[in-house]
């Protein structure tokens, strides 16, 4: 496995810097821009360079306190605790491809995963490590194949601050106004209601369309979209996703793109995104039981950003199963995952506390839609000729076969980001 120097690691981080107009005070400044362009990103009003911005220290607790036990203030002892080594990486032990995608390579398999929200300390128990990324830090983990399969980013303190606040405030408002149907409030993957709003194939949909609502939830959930403080997570999160999945990205904005030359109404939710759909998990505690969005493309991301206000050494961390990893998620931050493939939960919050999620993501659905013609599987294997069904059996072996290659290699990461 290629080792990364310092000097590599330092220019890593110094050249792939999360741009954002968030400073502290919420104010951008003017007459600033960046540097050069993000690749894949269209422009978007006044940005600063997202140096290390000195500012307040974070809202929460500090990031160096150990994580307490959750019923006392004691600090528990916690050896397994991890820093995220500054550019580096955290490496794995699994190998994704063990991992199984449905026969038809679009979308993840489902597990039986227990219902249960153990404790940080019960999941030390259980042999769990705990990874810590430090403010304005960005952590991919990799596989033992060097494949990244997750990204962490961390938002620098005088970011956080004012985004967290505004879309708290944003889910907040917008909780209190929509009334939630049965399915958004009763779903497998936790006691809060949720929303979703963009283009998605799958659950009763005839074809590919944008999910559907009253139109009030509809009203309130555009304002949300149209909100700079989602905005700001779409753009950190499409930036990091050009930067360590650049090849998953480049096919999702090319499903996207077909889809819109099929029907130009489907517009995405957001500018210059890759993704087709996004969620609101609303509070008070969105807490997510152990699940895998297995709807969503197998060999994919998705995007979680955690909101709300909760102290992140005592809860709210994502828990990746496969991997016997914890990974400490702070408000603000945003994490990368193949929710398709991987079974994932967080660890329970606080009494009192609030925690929110806004999670992107693409259905495997539309690609398969796409593959067959802008049609469903019945419909295409009623029209398909001998030869169509020749090519698409090779291309759903190589689909499968393939797939998870398709997820960057970090020392490629590596060198493209000193190239750049
Ligand atoms: O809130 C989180 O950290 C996880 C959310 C999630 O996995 C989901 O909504 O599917
Ligand atoms: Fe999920």
């Amino acid at each position: 496995m290629p080792k990364l120097t310092l000097h590599e690691a330092s220019r890593m981080t110094r050249s792939k810097r999360i741009f954002s107009p968030y400073i502290v005070g919420g104010q951008p400044i003017r007459g600033q821009t960046i540097r050069g362009p993000i690749r894949g990103l269209p422009r978007r009003g006044p940005l600063i360079q997202g140096l290390p911005i000195q500012g307040p220290p974070l809202p929460f607790a500090s990031h160096h306190a150990p994580p307490m036990s959750a019923d006392s203030s004691a600090p528990i002892s916690f050896p397994s605790i991890s820093l995220c080594p500054s550019g580096g990486r955290w490496v794995s032990g699994i190998d994704i491809a063990d991992i199984p995608v449905t026969s038809s390579g679009y979308t993840g398999v489902r597990r039986n995963l227990p219902q249960e929200l153990p404790s940080l300390e019960e999941l030390h128990r259980r042999g769990f490590k705990v990874l810590v990324c430090q403010p304005g830090e960005t952590c991919p983990i990799t596989d033992v194949e060097d494949r990244v399969i997750c990204v962490v980013h961390i938002l620098p303190p005088g970011q956080s601050r004012t985004v967290v606040l505004e879309a708290n405030a944003a889910i907040e408002q917008a909780h209190e106004r929509i009334f939630f149907t049965e399915k958004q409030e009763n779903h497998r993957r936790g006691d809060f209601p949720a929303a979703s709003y963009g283009i998605s194939f799958g659950g009763g949909q005839t074809r590919p369309d944008f999910l559907k609502h009253s139109v009030k939830t509809n009203a309130i959930l555009q304002s949300l979209l149209k909100h700079r403080a989602f905005n700001h997570f779409s753009d950190d999160s499409n930036y990091l996703f050009t930067t360590y999945g650049s090849q998953i990205r480049q096919s999702y904005l090319d499903g996207l793109a077909a889809l819109q030359k099929w029907d130009p109404q489907l517009v995405p939710n957001f500018p210059g995104t890759a993704f087709a759909a996004c969620t609101w998990n609303f509070g008070p505690a969105a807490v997510s039981y152990p699940h895998i969005d297995d709807a969503n493309v197998a060999f994919g991301w998705c995007s979680i950003t955690a909101l709300g206000d909760y102290n992140p050494d005592l809860g709210g961390h994502l828990i990746l199963w496969d991997l016997d990893l914890v990974i400490r998620f702070p408000p603000g931050a945003t994490i990368l995952i193949p929710s398709a493939l991987l079974a994932h939960s967080n660890v329970p919050i606080q009494e009192g506390e609030k925690r929110y999620a806004f999670v992107q993501f693409t259905a495997g659905g539309l690609f398969r839609w796409i593959d067959h013609d802008f049609q469903s599987v019945e419909q295409w294997e009623k029209n398909a000729s001998e030869p169509q069904r020749q090519q698409y059996e090779k291309d759903r072996e190589a689909r499968v076969r393939d797939g998870y290659n398709r997820f960057s290699n970090f020392s490629e990461v590596v060198r493209g980001s000193q190239r750049s």
